[in-house]
Protein backbone atom coordinates (compact mmCIF):
# COMPACT_ATOMS: atom_id res chain seq x y z
CA UNK A 1 0.00 0.00 0.00
CA UNK A 2 1.61 3.34 -0.99
CA UNK A 3 0.76 6.58 -2.29
CA UNK A 4 2.75 9.48 -3.82
CA UNK A 5 1.14 11.57 -1.44
CA UNK A 6 2.31 10.18 1.98
CA UNK A 7 1.80 12.00 5.51
CA UNK A 8 4.34 10.31 7.28
CA UNK A 9 3.85 9.30 11.27
CA UNK A 10 6.25 11.20 12.93
CA UNK A 11 5.74 11.49 16.62
CA UNK A 12 2.26 10.63 18.78
CA UNK A 13 1.91 12.32 22.07
CA UNK A 14 -0.65 11.37 24.60
CA UNK A 15 -1.60 14.12 27.38
CA UNK A 16 -3.47 13.39 30.35
CA UNK A 17 -5.09 17.11 31.81
CA UNK A 18 -7.60 17.97 34.25
CA UNK A 19 -9.07 21.70 32.70
CA UNK A 20 -12.14 21.16 35.47
CA UNK A 21 -12.42 17.00 34.71
CA UNK A 22 -9.63 14.42 33.36
CA UNK A 23 -9.38 14.20 29.75
CA UNK A 24 -6.71 11.97 27.45
CA UNK A 25 -6.03 13.55 24.15
CA UNK A 26 -3.81 12.64 21.27
CA UNK A 27 -1.58 14.31 19.15
CA UNK A 28 -0.33 12.66 15.98
CA UNK A 29 2.37 14.71 14.14
CA UNK A 30 3.42 13.92 10.62
CA UNK A 31 6.67 14.81 8.44
CA UNK A 32 4.58 17.74 7.10
CA UNK A 33 4.16 19.99 10.29
CA UNK A 34 0.40 18.48 9.83
CA UNK A 35 -1.05 17.48 13.09
CA UNK A 36 -4.21 15.65 14.22
CA UNK A 37 -6.25 15.66 17.50
CA UNK A 38 -8.35 12.44 18.88
CA UNK A 39 -9.64 12.01 22.03
CA UNK A 40 -9.21 8.76 24.61
CA UNK A 41 -10.92 9.46 27.74
CA UNK A 42 -12.72 6.58 29.35
CA UNK A 43 -14.13 8.35 32.51
CA UNK A 44 -12.81 6.94 35.74
CA UNK A 45 -10.42 5.04 33.99
CA UNK A 46 -8.24 7.75 31.98
CA UNK A 47 -4.26 6.53 33.08
CA UNK A 48 -5.00 3.05 32.23
CA UNK A 49 -6.14 4.43 28.63
CA UNK A 50 -3.85 6.83 28.48
CA UNK A 51 -0.90 4.14 29.52
CA UNK A 52 -2.17 1.48 26.44
CA UNK A 53 -1.74 4.43 24.08
CA UNK A 54 1.80 5.51 24.93
CA UNK A 55 2.94 1.88 25.91
CA UNK A 56 1.12 -0.32 23.20
CA UNK A 57 -0.11 2.09 20.19
CA UNK A 58 2.14 5.21 19.65
CA UNK A 59 5.40 2.61 18.85
CA UNK A 60 3.47 1.05 16.44
CA UNK A 61 2.55 4.31 14.73
CA UNK A 62 5.77 5.85 13.99
CA UNK A 63 6.76 5.50 10.24
CA UNK A 64 3.16 4.97 8.92
CA UNK A 65 1.03 6.89 6.33
CA UNK A 66 -1.61 8.83 7.83
CA UNK A 67 -3.97 8.77 4.99
CA UNK A 68 -4.63 5.41 5.35
CA UNK A 69 -7.12 5.30 8.29
CA UNK A 70 -8.85 1.75 7.21
CA UNK A 71 -5.88 0.20 7.55
CA UNK A 72 -4.19 1.65 10.72
CA UNK A 73 -8.17 1.27 12.36
CA UNK A 74 -7.90 -2.50 11.12
CA UNK A 75 -4.64 -3.29 12.32
CA UNK A 76 -4.92 -1.84 16.07
CA UNK A 77 -8.45 -3.82 15.83
CA UNK A 78 -7.42 -7.32 14.23
CA UNK A 79 -3.73 -6.81 14.79
CA UNK A 80 -3.31 -7.07 18.35
CA UNK A 81 -5.64 -10.31 19.17
CA UNK A 82 -7.77 -8.54 21.91
CA UNK A 83 -10.76 -7.55 20.13
CA UNK A 84 -13.44 -4.64 21.87
CA UNK A 85 -12.82 -3.40 25.30
CA UNK A 86 -13.10 0.00 26.42
CA UNK A 87 -9.86 0.85 26.94
CA UNK A 88 -8.87 -0.90 23.32
CA UNK A 89 -11.51 1.03 21.88
CA UNK A 90 -10.98 4.37 22.86
CA UNK A 91 -6.98 4.47 21.90
CA UNK A 92 -8.29 3.10 17.81
CA UNK A 93 -10.64 5.89 18.49
CA UNK A 94 -8.61 8.28 19.59
CA UNK A 95 -5.88 7.72 16.75
CA UNK A 96 -8.79 7.09 14.03
CA UNK A 97 -10.25 10.55 14.79
CA UNK A 98 -7.08 12.14 14.95
CA UNK A 99 -5.89 10.84 11.54
CA UNK A 100 -9.64 11.72 10.04
CA UNK A 101 -8.38 15.17 11.35
CA UNK A 102 -5.10 14.94 9.77
CA UNK A 103 -6.66 13.83 6.48
CA UNK A 104 -8.85 17.04 6.62
CA UNK A 105 -6.18 19.78 7.05
CA UNK A 106 -4.39 17.76 4.31
CA UNK A 107 -7.42 17.93 1.78
CA UNK A 108 -8.28 21.46 3.21
CA UNK A 109 -12.14 20.57 4.00
CA UNK A 110 -14.06 19.73 7.31
CA UNK A 111 -14.44 16.29 7.96
CA UNK A 112 -18.12 16.06 7.20
CA UNK A 113 -17.17 17.22 3.60
CA UNK A 114 -15.11 13.57 3.40
CA UNK A 115 -17.86 11.72 4.77
CA UNK A 116 -20.02 12.64 2.02
CA UNK A 117 -21.29 16.30 3.27
CA UNK A 118 -24.34 18.09 5.13
CA UNK A 119 -26.96 16.34 5.33
CA UNK A 120 -28.50 18.89 7.07
CA UNK A 121 -28.62 22.71 8.05
CA UNK A 122 -27.77 21.85 11.85
CA UNK A 123 -27.48 19.13 13.82
CA UNK A 124 -30.70 18.97 16.59
CA UNK A 125 -29.68 18.73 20.25
CA UNK A 126 -31.40 17.86 23.30
CA UNK A 127 -30.78 19.64 26.90
CA UNK A 128 -30.73 18.52 30.48
CA UNK A 129 -33.15 20.36 32.99
CA UNK A 130 -32.76 18.11 36.62
CA UNK A 131 -34.13 19.60 40.18
CA UNK A 132 -34.59 18.42 43.72
CA UNK A 133 -38.24 18.75 43.02
CA UNK A 134 -40.73 18.52 39.97
CA UNK A 135 -41.10 22.33 40.01
CA UNK A 136 -37.31 23.09 40.18
CA UNK A 137 -37.07 20.91 37.28
CA UNK A 138 -39.80 22.53 35.30
CA UNK A 139 -38.35 25.97 36.42
CA UNK A 140 -34.92 24.95 34.82
CA UNK A 141 -36.51 23.50 31.37
CA UNK A 142 -38.77 27.24 31.39
CA UNK A 143 -35.56 29.17 30.87
CA UNK A 144 -34.57 26.25 28.06
CA UNK A 145 -37.22 26.85 26.52
CA UNK A 146 -37.01 30.25 26.74
CA UNK A 147 -33.56 29.70 25.32
CA UNK A 148 -34.58 28.35 22.01
CA UNK A 149 -34.11 24.53 23.04
CA UNK A 150 -36.61 22.46 21.40
CA UNK A 151 -35.74 19.09 23.34
CA UNK A 152 -35.15 18.37 27.29
CA UNK A 153 -34.54 16.00 29.49
CA UNK A 154 -36.08 15.83 32.21
CA UNK A 155 -34.34 14.13 35.96
CA UNK A 156 -36.21 14.81 39.05
CA UNK A 157 -35.06 13.64 42.65
CA UNK A 158 -37.01 10.65 43.81
CA UNK A 159 -38.79 11.60 47.28
CA UNK A 160 -37.39 9.91 49.86
CA UNK A 161 -33.81 9.33 48.15
CA UNK A 162 -31.08 11.78 48.43
CA UNK A 163 -30.89 13.12 45.24
CA UNK A 164 -30.85 10.16 41.76
CA UNK A 165 -29.37 10.27 38.79
CA UNK A 166 -29.02 13.19 36.88
CA UNK A 167 -29.96 15.73 39.72
CA UNK A 168 -27.18 17.12 40.79
CA UNK A 169 -28.39 19.38 43.98
CA UNK A 170 -25.32 21.39 45.23
CA UNK A 171 -22.65 18.88 43.48
CA UNK A 172 -20.27 21.11 41.23
CA UNK A 173 -19.01 19.26 38.53
CA UNK A 174 -21.42 16.98 36.70
CA UNK A 175 -21.08 13.79 39.07
CA UNK A 176 -17.39 13.52 39.86
CA UNK A 177 -14.51 15.53 41.16
CA UNK A 178 -16.82 15.89 44.58
CA UNK A 179 -14.29 17.36 47.12
CA UNK A 180 -12.07 15.18 46.10
CA UNK A 181 -12.60 12.49 47.45
CA UNK A 182 -10.60 9.43 47.14
CA UNK A 183 -12.88 6.74 46.56
CA UNK A 184 -16.49 7.05 44.86
CA UNK A 185 -19.37 8.27 45.89
CA UNK A 186 -22.66 6.60 46.95
CA UNK A 187 -26.07 7.21 45.53
CA UNK A 188 -29.17 5.12 47.44
CA UNK A 189 -31.55 3.45 44.85
CA UNK A 190 -34.83 1.90 45.25
CA UNK A 191 -37.08 1.00 42.57
CA UNK A 192 -40.17 1.36 43.75
CA UNK A 193 -40.26 4.61 45.14
CA UNK A 194 -38.78 5.83 41.89
CA UNK A 195 -41.90 4.41 40.08
CA UNK A 196 -44.05 5.87 42.55
CA UNK A 197 -43.09 9.12 41.65
CA UNK A 198 -41.89 9.34 38.37
CA UNK A 199 -44.98 9.90 36.20
CA UNK A 200 -46.24 12.89 38.12
CA UNK A 201 -42.89 14.83 36.36
CA UNK A 202 -43.63 14.29 32.94
CA UNK A 203 -48.05 14.68 34.07
CA UNK A 204 -46.65 18.52 35.08
CA UNK A 205 -44.56 18.78 32.00
CA UNK A 206 -46.80 18.79 29.75
CA UNK A 207 -49.42 20.25 31.49
CA UNK A 208 -46.77 23.84 31.89
CA UNK A 209 -45.21 23.34 28.45
CA UNK A 210 -48.12 21.56 26.04
CA UNK A 211 -47.49 18.81 23.58
CA UNK A 212 -44.73 20.27 20.76
CA UNK A 213 -41.97 20.50 23.25
CA UNK A 214 -39.82 17.05 22.83
CA UNK A 215 -39.17 15.61 26.54
CA UNK A 216 -36.53 12.88 26.94
CA UNK A 217 -35.51 10.72 30.12
CA UNK A 218 -32.65 8.61 31.03
CA UNK A 219 -33.36 5.64 33.72
CA UNK A 220 -29.18 4.62 34.03
CA UNK A 221 -30.20 1.24 33.51
CA UNK A 222 -31.58 0.77 36.63
CA UNK A 223 -34.92 -1.59 35.84
CA UNK A 224 -35.29 -4.87 35.18
CA UNK A 225 -36.30 -5.71 31.21
CA UNK A 226 -40.13 -6.23 33.14
CA UNK A 227 -39.88 -2.86 35.27
CA UNK A 228 -38.91 -1.15 31.89
CA UNK A 229 -41.57 -2.47 30.05
CA UNK A 230 -44.09 -1.06 32.61
CA UNK A 231 -42.39 2.19 33.00
CA UNK A 232 -42.58 2.36 28.94
CA UNK A 233 -46.25 2.06 29.15
CA UNK A 234 -46.74 4.12 31.58
CA UNK A 235 -45.18 7.11 30.12
CA UNK A 236 -46.97 6.67 26.56
CA UNK A 237 -49.04 9.23 27.50
CA UNK A 238 -46.73 11.87 27.65
CA UNK A 239 -44.91 10.96 24.13
CA UNK A 240 -41.20 10.97 25.06
CA UNK A 241 -38.49 11.44 22.47
CA UNK A 242 -37.31 8.54 23.46
CA UNK A 243 -36.72 6.71 26.83
CA UNK A 244 -32.83 6.28 27.68
CA UNK A 245 -31.32 3.41 29.03
CA UNK A 246 -34.52 1.66 30.37
CA UNK A 247 -32.30 -1.41 31.16
CA UNK A 248 -28.99 -2.15 31.39
CA UNK A 249 -28.60 -5.15 27.88
CA UNK A 250 -25.46 -6.62 28.24
CA UNK A 251 -28.11 -9.25 27.07
CA UNK A 252 -29.49 -7.92 24.42
CA UNK A 253 -32.52 -9.95 24.35
CA UNK A 254 -33.73 -7.99 27.71
CA UNK A 255 -34.78 -5.44 24.97
CA UNK A 256 -37.21 -7.89 23.26
CA UNK A 257 -38.80 -7.79 26.25
CA UNK A 258 -39.11 -4.33 26.89
CA UNK A 259 -40.23 -3.62 22.80
CA UNK A 260 -42.93 -6.50 23.36
CA UNK A 261 -45.00 -4.26 25.46
CA UNK A 262 -44.63 -0.24 24.91
CA UNK A 263 -44.46 2.08 21.79
CA UNK A 264 -42.29 4.57 23.79
CA UNK A 265 -39.25 4.78 21.68
CA UNK A 266 -36.02 3.10 23.23
CA UNK A 267 -32.70 4.47 23.04
CA UNK A 268 -29.05 3.05 24.36
CA UNK A 269 -25.59 2.38 24.08
CA UNK A 270 -23.34 5.39 25.70
CA UNK A 271 -21.28 2.35 27.34
CA UNK A 272 -20.94 0.22 24.30
CA UNK A 273 -17.19 -0.44 22.56
CA UNK A 274 -18.56 -1.68 19.56
CA UNK A 275 -21.31 -2.47 16.90
CA UNK A 276 -21.26 -5.99 18.07
CA UNK A 277 -22.93 -4.34 21.44
CA UNK A 278 -26.13 -3.23 19.41
CA UNK A 279 -26.22 -5.38 16.67
CA UNK A 280 -28.92 -7.89 17.33
CA UNK A 281 -31.09 -5.09 19.03
CA UNK A 282 -30.39 -2.75 15.81
CA UNK A 283 -31.45 -6.08 13.73
CA UNK A 284 -34.65 -6.78 15.38
CA UNK A 285 -35.69 -3.11 15.66
CA UNK A 286 -36.01 -3.51 19.19
CA UNK A 287 -34.57 0.18 19.40
CA UNK A 288 -35.12 2.78 18.03
CA UNK A 289 -31.43 5.30 18.70
CA UNK A 290 -28.31 4.29 19.28
CA UNK A 291 -26.27 6.46 21.42
CA UNK A 292 -22.76 5.14 20.63
CA UNK A 293 -20.36 7.90 20.52
CA UNK A 294 -17.04 8.65 18.99
CA UNK A 295 -14.89 7.92 21.51
CA UNK A 296 -16.15 5.01 23.29
CA UNK A 297 -17.33 3.11 19.80
CA UNK A 298 -14.01 3.17 17.64
CA UNK A 299 -13.83 6.53 16.25
CA UNK A 300 -15.70 8.06 13.50
CA UNK A 301 -15.23 4.92 10.96
CA UNK A 302 -16.59 2.63 13.76
CA UNK A 303 -19.49 5.23 14.18
CA UNK A 304 -19.97 5.74 10.59
CA UNK A 305 -20.21 2.17 9.99
CA UNK A 306 -22.90 1.72 13.25
CA UNK A 307 -24.96 4.78 11.40
CA UNK A 308 -25.02 3.07 7.75
CA UNK A 309 -25.77 -0.31 9.61
CA UNK A 310 -28.77 1.09 11.69
CA UNK A 311 -30.33 2.86 8.94
CA UNK A 312 -31.27 -0.60 7.22
CA UNK A 313 -33.60 -0.94 10.64
CA UNK A 314 -34.85 2.06 10.67
CA UNK A 315 -32.48 2.92 13.98
CA UNK A 316 -31.52 6.83 14.36
CA UNK A 317 -27.97 7.77 15.81
CA UNK A 318 -28.48 9.71 19.31
CA UNK A 319 -24.75 9.92 19.91
CA UNK A 320 -23.96 10.45 23.76
CA UNK A 321 -22.47 14.02 24.83
CA UNK A 322 -22.20 14.32 28.64
CA UNK A 323 -19.51 16.62 29.90
CA UNK A 324 -16.70 13.73 30.33
CA UNK A 325 -16.55 13.56 26.39
CA UNK A 326 -14.02 16.15 25.48
CA UNK A 327 -14.40 18.76 23.08
CA UNK A 328 -12.32 16.72 20.76
CA UNK A 329 -15.13 13.71 20.82
CA UNK A 330 -17.92 16.69 20.82
CA UNK A 331 -16.81 17.83 17.24
CA UNK A 332 -15.85 14.40 15.69
CA UNK A 333 -19.03 13.20 15.98
CA UNK A 334 -20.84 16.55 15.41
CA UNK A 335 -19.26 15.93 11.56
CA UNK A 336 -21.15 12.42 11.94
CA UNK A 337 -24.20 14.13 13.19
CA UNK A 338 -24.36 16.67 10.09
CA UNK A 339 -23.99 13.76 7.37
CA UNK A 340 -25.60 10.96 8.76
CA UNK A 341 -28.45 10.27 6.89
CA UNK A 342 -30.42 8.66 9.69
CA UNK A 343 -29.64 11.44 12.45
CA UNK A 344 -31.32 11.43 15.37
CA UNK A 345 -30.85 13.84 17.91
CA UNK A 346 -26.95 14.77 19.93
CA UNK A 347 -26.85 15.68 23.41
CA UNK A 348 -25.50 18.60 24.32
CA UNK A 349 -24.64 19.55 28.09
CA UNK A 350 -22.98 23.31 27.12
CA UNK A 351 -19.34 24.11 25.37
CA UNK A 352 -18.14 23.22 28.26
CA UNK A 353 -15.96 25.26 31.58
CA UNK A 354 -13.75 28.61 31.48
CA UNK A 355 -10.73 26.25 31.97
CA UNK A 356 -11.67 24.00 29.24
CA UNK A 357 -12.34 26.58 26.80
CA UNK A 358 -8.92 27.99 27.80
CA UNK A 359 -7.33 24.43 26.56
CA UNK A 360 -9.51 23.72 23.63
CA UNK A 361 -10.96 25.77 21.22
CA UNK A 362 -13.92 24.82 18.82
CA UNK A 363 -15.88 26.06 15.75
CA UNK A 364 -19.09 24.79 16.69
CA UNK A 365 -21.90 27.19 17.38
CA UNK A 366 -24.96 26.78 19.00
CA UNK A 367 -28.21 28.77 17.38
CA UNK A 368 -31.79 28.86 18.54
CA UNK A 369 -31.35 25.19 20.33
CA UNK A 370 -29.53 23.71 16.86
CA UNK A 371 -25.55 23.23 16.71
CA UNK A 372 -23.91 24.15 13.93
CA UNK A 373 -20.86 22.73 12.43
CA UNK A 374 -18.09 25.45 11.36
CA UNK A 375 -16.14 24.84 8.15
CA UNK A 376 -12.35 24.83 9.47
CA UNK A 377 -10.24 22.11 7.32
CA UNK A 378 -10.29 19.01 9.84
CA UNK A 379 -12.41 18.37 12.72
CA UNK A 380 -12.24 22.34 13.62
CA UNK A 381 -10.79 21.77 17.22
CA UNK A 382 -7.44 23.13 18.57
CA UNK A 383 -5.80 22.33 22.36
CA UNK A 384 -3.10 24.24 23.96
CA UNK A 385 -0.52 22.43 25.23
CA UNK A 386 0.73 25.13 27.77
CA UNK A 387 -2.46 25.88 29.22
CA UNK A 388 -3.32 21.80 29.44
CA UNK A 389 0.13 21.45 31.30
CA UNK A 390 -1.50 24.07 34.29
CA UNK A 391 -4.11 21.20 35.17
CA UNK A 392 -2.86 17.94 36.26
CA UNK A 393 -4.55 14.80 36.14
CA UNK A 394 -6.77 14.44 39.47
CA UNK A 395 -8.58 10.96 40.33
CA UNK A 396 -12.13 11.03 40.04
CA UNK A 397 -14.59 8.48 39.63
CA UNK A 398 -18.42 8.34 39.01
CA UNK A 399 -20.70 7.33 41.95
CA UNK A 400 -22.28 3.52 42.77
CA UNK A 401 -25.46 2.91 43.25
CA UNK A 402 -27.15 0.86 46.47
CA UNK A 403 -30.54 -0.53 47.33
CA UNK A 404 -31.68 0.32 50.77
CA UNK A 405 -30.32 -2.75 51.99
CA UNK A 406 -27.11 -1.91 50.83
CA UNK A 407 -26.74 -4.48 47.59
CA UNK A 408 -24.62 -2.88 44.84
CA UNK A 409 -26.90 -1.94 42.41
CA UNK A 410 -26.14 -0.09 38.83
CA UNK A 411 -25.41 3.74 38.99
O1 LIG B 1 -23.50 8.97 33.22
O2 LIG B 1 -21.26 10.47 30.93
O3 LIG B 1 -26.68 10.41 29.05
N1 LIG B 1 -25.76 10.69 29.76
C1 LIG B 1 -25.26 9.96 30.77
C2 LIG B 1 -23.99 10.47 31.42
C3 LIG B 1 -23.08 9.37 31.96
C4 LIG B 1 -21.64 9.82 32.10
C5 LIG B 1 -20.74 8.62 32.37
O4 LIG B 1 -19.41 8.92 32.18
O5 LIG B 1 -25.82 8.96 31.11
O6 LIG B 1 -24.27 11.35 32.41
CO1 LIG C 1 -27.19 8.32 29.57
Amino acid sequence: MSGNRKLIIEDVKVIVSCPGRNFVTLKITTESGIYGLGDATVNGREQAVATYLREHVAPCLIGRNAHEIEDIWQYLYKGVYWRKGPINMASIAAVDVALWDIKGKAADLPVYELLGGKSRRGVGVYVHATGNTVEDTLDRAGELVGQGYQAIRLQSSVPGLDGSYGVLGDKKDYFELQNDRPLPPEHPWSTKKYMNSIEELFVEARKRFGNELHLLHDVHSRLTPIEAARLGKMLEPYDLLFLEDAVAAENQESYRIVRDHTTTPLAIGEIYNTIWDCKDMIQNQWIDYIRTASTHAGGITALRRIADFAALYHVRIAPHGAPDLSPICYAAQSHIDIWAPNFGIQEFVGFGTEKSNEVFSHDLKMVDGMLHVGDRPGLGVDFDEEAAAKYPYNRSYLPVSRLEDGTLWSW
